[in-house]
């Protein structure tokens, strides 16, 4: 009772009424206040200070007036003066909703005052000190209550309180005659249950249960009366934590599971890393509670997201993925069918399975996750999004995301903060998360203070007012308690939670790790510590809820399940990594041809529909008032259809649209997108005197078409495109696209580019048809916004450099097929029109990096007629010139290969210098996979002419670095090709990864023999391994077809690993191709205008001169 009677003395001592004032009128200059708070700032967020004492939805309305009067009476209306000096203070109106505990003050008998006599003001002081009270355990209980198993942290922290701290400057001791008196309980407390009053005594011990024992609820921040209310009821009300004997024996089973698997694991598994969850097992009867709850209350689908620690244990018991696939992937078998893979604490899963407790069916997805931590809190709310979205599910009520977070992580990835702020913007809330931290209270070797600046590591859930439950792991009930809180929470306010798990992690960070390297007094400490079935057992043993023999039985059963997996297991002779598939796309691959692209091109009259839609003002035009600038935009866009022409936006909008009629889904997102950053766009009208009243005409095109979405994002790159890359894995029957303000904003996003969208099939077999769209143009604007930073993107595509594939008609497709993604930069509407429309077309799904001009969409020559849109025309790879160079390609002395806008400024150059019969532009509009084939045909069609390559951006940056070497293999090999096919007809139609047990019986020989050897293998008389695919060049493309192509990558070319023959290259054609434009650089700026018009003339003087 310490902390009860240090509270008490606040209220009751003859200083009490100067400190009460003192603290709740926040008098800064005070020097008891400046005490109180440094006291209370120890590991708290110091809410009181945060919080505005006179916010009405925190405040007691009462005390607020009455301290008011108290400082000065003429502050308040004229009726409270009245009223507090009568003396006959009476419940005042009050915010909160009316509660069982309203009578008045003057219904109590105050120290032997006669009933119904007005109380004196020691007896009001005195009630307003208790209602203090009260309302300092709901803000600060937390701070003190025993979250800590180990007890350990709080001495060290800075955060360590304890309630002498909190009250330490009111130091009375109350009599025992004080702590049995009767005291009015105000509106916002239920810890009466039905009783309007209750002694002193029963109400500190009422409040230090509730919030200082093994649960710190963290909620007084919020902005709303009728949440805070929500949570104290289901703290407070008497009984919240009494549990059933069948729900105790449920929990106790859950907990033997979660501990016996990582027992089991450890045992068969000892010197592999597995990132248990030892320390904080109770983690996984969490999640199932959670789900449990939410599917009581009407969820379907479950989305989850996780780092590493426990994954293995979340997959076998939340999940119920069967134990043998789990134990396969620690038997080291490399998998059967494509994909690079991943380590097995990364990979996703995808379950739909009965819910026992609820008998509600239930699927339940774990998305894969890189390394990167945190990095895939967005992938989980796109595609918890657009789940919601397919399945008409606008309130969140059948799918939920629940992501899972380490301490460390939590509050050291920006990632969190970004994702945290989606949680409620219209077009990108998932309406509630639930947050569950596996709080073990270290992140590898670190320790929290060294690791953040706030007091916990759940401080950010607080910016968008999530309440946070924080619990000790070790309580498995509290636990329960506090997930069925965070459920009931998320499915009536649909807004995020958090439940802050705090643990310990009873072993290194991994298995193999050391951990009393760096924590030796935490972990002599952890050594001696029961773990939490132990003691639950212990507790239930005790209590008579079970005998000891039953706690063996239920584990003994447990560890037979393992062991009988565990023999299944060994009887595997391959993984695959289908089975981990988080999305599978049911039916998206069946019955198609993996190699045939529908025509993107569309009936004319279709053009000219979406046209004139696009070009008109909103049906109720007259109502609806249009800025006059918008007017003109719409004029300018009819004049185009009407003439049949369409510029970078048309051309955009007719992609669009034309999905939109074929029933695709499209969904653009980003930084200001609605309108475009450069105001070209224009999706949104928005009425000019009527706020929210805006019109989408592409959401109006058909009747029956898909629906639209056009959302400006938050300014983040990270968390948005995250998100969008979530959305696409979802559904490939939709266009999503992600557009960075300028391309180079895209850096901020890194991790979601490498981890997911550039890698994600070859890791996880999982296929994205997501666009990026990266406006850029090196226009002398400085070091920003200038360069999208294609070379990036370049390196991380996955075509050989040295390696041209076996020309065929579906040479195209093929290549598309076997890229990890698509990078292009498109010179004119219709062809960045057909690009989108391909995305679709494609019988696969592959990212689009789409490097998009600046400058070109109001440039006059940017523009289409529909005839390059409209039916048999198609993606153009590469469009050749088709001016008088073209037309007399003999003739021609110079061709200059470029991609992107810098064909504008070279062909205008090549007219002033009347060069347009000797020097050819070609422009290369998809960049990668690179068109070895079209390059080839170019060079072969310009036979004597000299080849340049000319781009705006450094030598060492932009397309350059990638496209020389597969420019000299398009050239140098392109008479080889041909011949080369023949000799190679069986050997290559090898997946990528064909690492079965079983021995192929083609040759294996060339796709198995490591490099190292080849390497030294003596060389045979065309000065090459003859078995080596380098050397023969091509294969078997029908052969290929052979093989179930459904959601895999297959590599017709080349076995996996097996780079080209060093001097693959070297010139048979003697023809080469040289660098024209900008000196390397350390930075994209171009320095001042000035200095950029002479650098680009200069460029364009070289490129276009013979
Ligand atoms: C973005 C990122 N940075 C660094 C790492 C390396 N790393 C892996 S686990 C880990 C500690 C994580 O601590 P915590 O989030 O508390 O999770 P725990 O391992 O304790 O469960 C670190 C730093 C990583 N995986 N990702
Ligand atoms: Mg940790």
């Amino acid at each position: 009772m310490h902390r009860a009677h240090t509270a008490f003395s606040l209220a009751l001592s003859p200083m009490a009424h100067k400190n009460f004032a003192t603290w709740l009128l926040k008098s800064s200059s005070s020097q008891q206040m400046a005490k109180v708070t440094a006291a209370a700032a120890v590991r708290t967020y110091n809410s009181a200070a945060a919080e505005p004492f006179a916010n009405g939805s925190t405040a007691s309305y009462v005390e607020e007036m009455y301290n008011a009067w108290l400082r000065d009476p003429t502050s308040v209306h004229t009726s409270w003066n009245a009223y507090f000096r009568s003396n006959s203070y009476v419940s005042p109106p009050n915010l909160a909703p009316v509660q069982a505990n309203t009578l008045p003050l003057t219904a109590f008998n105050f120290g032997g005052a006669v009933a119904g006599a007005a109380p004196d003001s020691k007896t009001i002081d005195d009630h307003l000190a208790v209602q203090a009270i009260i309302r300092s355990y709901q803000i600060r209980g937390h701070n003190i209550a025993h979250l800590d198993p180990l007890e350990i942290n709080t001495p060290e922290l800075p955060g360590n309180s304890s309630t002498k701290s909190i009250y330490a400057n009111f130091s009375f001791e109350p009599s025992e005659q004080d702590m049995d008196r009767q005291f009015k309980l105000p509106s916002t407390t239920f810890i009466g249950g039905d009783e309007a009053s209750l002694p002193l005594k029963e109400i500190l011990n009422r409040l230090e249960n509730v919030y200082c024992n093994k649960i710190g609820v963290e909620f007084m921040f919020i902005n709303s009366l009728e949440q805070c209310n929500w949570i104290r009821k289901r703290f407070e009300t008497p009984g919240v934590l009494n549990f059933s004997p069948e729900e105790k024996r449920l929990i106790l089973a859950r907990l033997t599971r979660a501990t016996g698997f990582e027992a089991f694991l450890a045992k068969k598994y000892s010197s592999e890393k597995r990132f248990g969850l030892e320390g904080c097992e109770i983690m996984i009867p969490a999640l199932k509670e959670i789900i449990d709850v939410s599917t009581e209350l009407g969820v379907e689908s479950v989305i989850m997201g996780m780092p590493h620690r426990g994954r293995l244990n979340t997959l076998a018991n939340v999940c119920r993925k069967p134990l043998n696939q789990i134990f396969t992937q620690f038997a080291g078998l490399e998998a059967a069918d494509d994909g690079s893979g991943d380590v097995k604490y990364h990979l996703g899963t995808y379950i739909e399975r009965l819910n026992r407790v609820t008998n509600k069916n239930i699927r339940l997805a774990v998305v894969a996750n890189p390394s990167h931590l945190e990095a895939v809190d967005p992938v989980v709310q796109g595609k918890t999004r657009a789940e919601q979205f397919y399945r008409g599910d606008q309130e969140g009520k059948k799918v939920m995301s629940i992501l899972i977070h380490g301490d460390a992580a939590f509050c050291g990835q920006g990632v969190v903060y970004e994702t945290m702020h989606l949680s409620d913007l219209p077009d990108y809330t998932t309406h509630g998360t639930i947050h569950v931290v596996a709080n073990n209270q270290i992140g590898f070797t670190t320790d929290p203070r060294f690791s953040r600046s706030s007091p916990y590591c759940t401080d950010v859930a607080r910016v968008v007012n999530a309440p946070i439950f924080h619990v000790n792991a070790d309580d498995p009930e509290a636990v329960m308690h506090v997930c069925k809180v965070a459920a009931e929470w998320r499915a009536t306010f649909h807004k995020d939670c958090v439940i802050d798990l705090v643990g310990y992690r009873r072993n290194g960070h991994n298995e193999i790790d050391e951990p009393m390297f760096t924590q030796p007094l935490m972990y002599q400490k952890i050594r001696k510590h029961k773990n939490c079935l132990d003691l639950y057992a212990d507790k239930l043993i005790a209590e008579g809820t079970v005998t000891g023999e039953e706690v063996k039985s239920v584990a003994a059963k447990y560890e037979n399940i393992c062991e009988e997996a565990f023999a299944l297991a060994k009887t595997e002779t391959h993984v695959k990594y289908k089975d981990w598939l988080d999305s599978p796309w049911s039916g998206f691959f069946e019955g198609k041809d993996p190699l045939k692209v529908a025509p993107t091109g569309v009936k004319e009259e279709t053009l000219i529909h979406i046209g004139n839609r696009f070009s008109s003002p909103p049906p109720n035009a007259a109502e609806f008032v249009i800025h006059k600038g918008l007017l003109r935009v719409l004029a300018a866009r009819k004049a185009m259809v009407d003439e049949k022409v369409a510029d970078w936006a048309l051309g955009e909008a007719m992609a669009f649209g034309s999905l939109l009629k074929e029933g695709i889904h499209v969904r653009l997102s980003g930084q200001d997108v609605e309108r475009g950053t450069f105001s070209h766009r224009h999706h949104v009208l928005h009425h000019q005197l009527v706020d929210k009243a805006t019109y989408n005409s592409l959401q109006h095109m058909y009747p029956d078409q898909a629906p639209y979405s056009v959302s400006n994002s938050s300014l983040s790159e990270y968390a948005v495109l995250g998100f969008e890359h979530g959305y696409s894995m979802t559904n490939p029957n939709a266009l999503v696209l992600w557009e960075a303000q300028f391309g180079d904003f895209s850096n901020t996003a890194q991790s979601i580019i490498d981890q997911f969208i550039s890698s994600g099939q070859s890791k996880w077999v999982r296929q994205s048809g997501l666009v990026m769209l990266l406006p850029h143009g090196m226009e002398g604007m400085g070091p920003e916004h200038s360069s999208c930073r294609v070379e990036r993107f370049l390196q991380m595509s996955s075509d050989d450099p040295d390696y041209f594939p076996p020309e065929s008609d579906e040479f195209g497709v093929r290549q598309l097929h076997d890229i990890n993604w698509i990078v292009a930069n498109c010179t004119t509407p219709a062809n960045y029109y057909h690009i989108l429309r391909r995305q679709i077309a494609l019988p696969f799904r592959k990212p689009l990096i789409l490097c998009t001009p600046k400058s070109l969409l109001r440039h006059p020559e940017a523009k289409s007629p529909f005839s390059e849109m409209s039916e048999g025309s198609e993606f153009q790879r590469i469009i050749p010139d088709n001016g008088p160079a073209g037309q007399n390609a003999s003739n021609v002395k110079k061709v200059v290969f470029c991609s992107g806008r810098v064909y504008y400024d070279l062909t205008k150059t090549r007219k002033e210098k009347q060069l347009e019969s000797d020097i050819a532009i070609v422009r290369v509009e998809q960049i990668s996979p690179f068109p070895f084939d079209l390059v080839k045909e170019q060079a072969n069609l310009y036979k004597n002419a000299e080849l340049v390559w000319a781009q705006e951006e450094h030598k060492n940056q932009g397309s350059w670095t990638y496209v020389q070497p597969r420019f000299l293999t398009a050239l140098n090999h392109s008479r080889d090709v041909s011949q080369s096919d023949e000799q190679s007809s069986s050997t290559n139609t090898t997946t990528t990864t064909d690492h079965t047990n079983h021995e192929s019986d083609t040759d294996s020989d060339s796709k198995s023999k490591p490099w190292l050897s080849r390497m030294f293998a003596a060389p045979n008389s065309n000065g090459g391994d003859p078995k080596d695919p380098a050397q023969t060049l091509g294969g078997d493309f029908n052969a290929a077809k052979h093989f179930d192509l459904k959601n895999v990558r297959h590599d017709f070319n080349r076995p996996a690993g097996i780079a080209a023959a060093p001097g693959a290259r070297i010139a048979k054609t003697g023809r080469k191709i040289s660098y024209v434009g900008r000196a390397c650089g350390a930075s994209t700026a171009t320095g001042s205008k000035a200095q950029h018009i002479r650098e680009l003339n200069a460029l364009l003087n070289d490129a276009i001169s013979t």
